[in-house]
């Protein structure tokens, strides 16, 4: 790779734009030629460039961004060919209140989604996008969800006038050539990103242009296709990840038979050699990277990474679920990231890495907050300002890394296997700070289904808006469906028919969240949750004890060698409390009437089966 001194490749200038898209630049698909050119005349960008992918390209757009001041080279001796970007204030968090999915029925939106009618938003989607590069270069970049070479994979193509958005795509997806030569004469998926700020003429440019006013996020379900403007963060720009892979993947999933999922995939194998591989859907920002990438304080036992964010689950030719990870890096949270509570992701990072709103400290390196060590004495902080102990954290909470899965040292050898993963196991958590216990099995698929269902997680810093709140939080799917989430119930209740019970993984949900009167985590979790991991695995071949309780079934043992912990704390993780549960119940009775006659009814028996036994 060339490093970030190179030359930057020159643009193309508007009045031979149209010429050289149709002429020169062939992708090899007439719809994405007739597409780029469109979108060129509608934005009006000072030049277009089609990426490669190449490590070269990769190179000279971060040496632009360098010279341009909107980058920073980190030092290159601590963390070589690695990037620190901070951005605008307003804009480090995905913003779920100008997410759309715009099906052409409000009622396929469903209650939890916004939707304004396809039309309307098409009209102010023109608007908003005429003329809306200005000045800057149109990026067209070809990416891949899915394996290369898989049948299961999906091209999505994103257009975009932000160079770090073409720089994460770099990593968090199989992009430029390989993924044009999958497209073929194919049909893609169509995202328009803009960071909604065009540049008049002479006008200088700002380190982190956005447009916090008219920022909106937009799906069409139907066409498949995507529209974003005003924001430059992660998952509102990122098309590839949450709005194809997840919410436009969650309706073709419905459509044809399989799952698209908040979830991480992990293989756990034994001291004996056997392996297992294990799905968690956790909401954001609640332990899926540091679930992923565990290491494991129970001697003996590997975890090895397969992906840490979403899958895509179908049944396969066996009768058993399978699991791909369509994506090909990580878009981590970097607070609480050390090499106490996640070495390998601390290693996966030690290179060729982009930081976004982590703190710059002094000899050019990295910092945020749960990382190894006492702050460095001088930093700058995620705003860019020399930092005080007295400004706050000096990182974003919501800071991310990002990073080519190949660099992890767990790097699982299926990972790029086309037909993915067989699943023993499927969990669901949340943060709760009481009520639900370390650890539960669901008696029956269908009563995994309602554990889904019923997922409530306290809010945190990866979406906008206040932090520490309890919400429902279905699967943790509840910012990602693409479509009418009582239909999404009935759609796993389906998937569960798709095959014999003996089949299907055993689902479980966890907690590691709990506090104590002071505040304090009663489980130690990260590299602890091996134990909770060995229950599960063992549950998973009947070979652990297990005893019912009305929720579910609890470990009666569960493997503490070498842990020290107060069995009061032990007590605690495991206690149920029938007043809260019946609380909980009741809310979840509530929360569920959203759905009104699109709920399926097998969960509404659950809940009372579940009122009953507790009573
Ligand atoms: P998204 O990328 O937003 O989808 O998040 P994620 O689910 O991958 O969350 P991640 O693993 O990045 O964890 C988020 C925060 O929770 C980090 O600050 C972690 O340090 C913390 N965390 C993760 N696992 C545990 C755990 O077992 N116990 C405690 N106390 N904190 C944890
Ligand atoms: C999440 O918020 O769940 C993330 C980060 O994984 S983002 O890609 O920004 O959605
Ligand atoms: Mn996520």
């Amino acid at each position: 790779m060339v490093g970030f001194g190179a030359k930057p490749r020159g643009t193309l200038q508007l009045e031979t734009l149209m010429n050289q898209v149709m002429s020169s630049y062939k992708t090899g698909n007439e719809e994405l030629d007739r597409w780029i050119g469109e979108m060129a005349e509608l934005c009006r960008p000072a030049g277009v460039h089609v990426c490669d992918g190449s490590d070269r390209e990769y190179g000279e757009l971060a040496a632009q961004l360098v010279r341009e001041g909107k980058a920073t080279a980190l030092n290159e001796a601590m963390r070589p060919h690695s990037l620190w970007f901070h951005s605008d204030a307003e804009d480090v968090a995905r913003v779920e209140e100008c997410t759309f999915i715009c099906s052409r029925r409000e009622e396929d939106a469903g209650p939890t989604n916004h939707w304004v009618e396809p039309g309307e938003m098409k009209r102010k989607l023109g608007g908003l996008f005429s003329g809306c590069m200005e000045g800057r270069t149109m990026y067209v970049v070809p990416y891949c969800m899915g394996p290369l070479g898989s049948p299961f994979s999906i091209v999505g193509v994103e257009i975009t006038d932000s160079a770090y958005v073409v720089l994460n795509m770099k990593w968090m997806t199989r992009m430029g050539k390989e993924a044009l030569k999958q497209l073929g004469n194919g049909a893609f998926s169509a995202g328009m990103h803009s960071v909604g700020a065009p540049l008049k003429q002479g006008q200088k440019d700002v380190r982190w242009p956005c447009h916090v006013k008219e920022r909106c996020i937009v799906h069409f379900p139907e066409e498949r296709s995507v529209w974003s403007y005003g924001s430059g963060y992660g998952g509102n720009a990122l098309l590839g990840k949450k709005c194809l892979a997840l919410r436009l993947a969650s309706v073709m999933g419905k459509e044809e038979g399989w799952l698209a999922e908040h979830m991480l995939i992990l293989g756990l194998t034994s001291p004996e050699g056997e392996k297992k591989y294990i799905a968690a859907a956790f909401p954001s920002a609640c332990g899926k990277t540091n679930l992923a990438m565990l290491t494991p304080t129970l001697p003996g036992w590997k975890v090895e990474c397969v992906g840490d964010d979403i899958a895509w689950i179908r049944v396969g030719d066996d009768g058993r679920l399978w699991a791909v990870n369509p994506e090909a890096g990580y878009f981590g949270v970097a607070p609480g990231t050390s090499m106490k509570t996640n070495p390998n992701a601390m290693r996966t990072i030690a290179k060729n890495t982009i930081f976004t709103n982590v703190a710059l400290t002094g000899e050019g390196d990295v910092w945020w907050e749960g990382m190894d060590g006492s702050p460095p004495e001088k930093m700058i902080s995620w705003l860019g300002k020399v930092w005080k102990p007295s400004d706050g954290p000096a990182a974003h909470p919501n800071s991310r890394f990002t990073v080519s899965a190949k660099q992890n040292p767990i790097y699982d050898p299926m990972a790029n296997d086309p037909k993915g993963v067989p699943l023993s196991a499927i969990i669901f958590g949340g943060r709760r700070n009481g009520v639900v216990p370390l650890v539960y099995e669901s008696f029956s698929w269908q009563h995994g289904v309602f554990l889904g269902a019923s997922v409530s997680s306290e809010s945190t810093a990866a979406a906008k808006g206040e932090v520490g709140k309890l919400r429902h939080d279905p699967f943790a799917m509840l910012p990602f469906c693409g479509y009418h989430m009582g239909d999404y119930f009935a759609h796993w209740l389906e998937m569960g028919k798709k095959t014999s019970a003996d089949k299907l993984p055993k689902i479980y949900y966890v907690n590691w969240f709990q506090k104590d009167a002071e505040g304090k985590f009663l489980w130690p979790g990260f590299g602890e949750n091996s134990r909770v991991l060995k229950w599960i695995f063992e549950r998973t071949s009947d070979k652990a004890p297990a005893k019912k309780t009305a929720i579910g079934s609890i470990p009666t043992s569960l493997d503490l060698s070498g842990l020290e912990i107060l069995t009061e704390k032990l007590t605690a993780l495991f206690s149920i409390d029938r007043e809260a549960w019946l609380k909980e119940c009741d809310e979840i009775k509530n929360y569920f009437k959203v759905f009104s006659s699109r709920m399926p009814s097998e969960l509404l028996r659950e809940l009372d089966e579940l009122i009953r036994r507790l009573h």
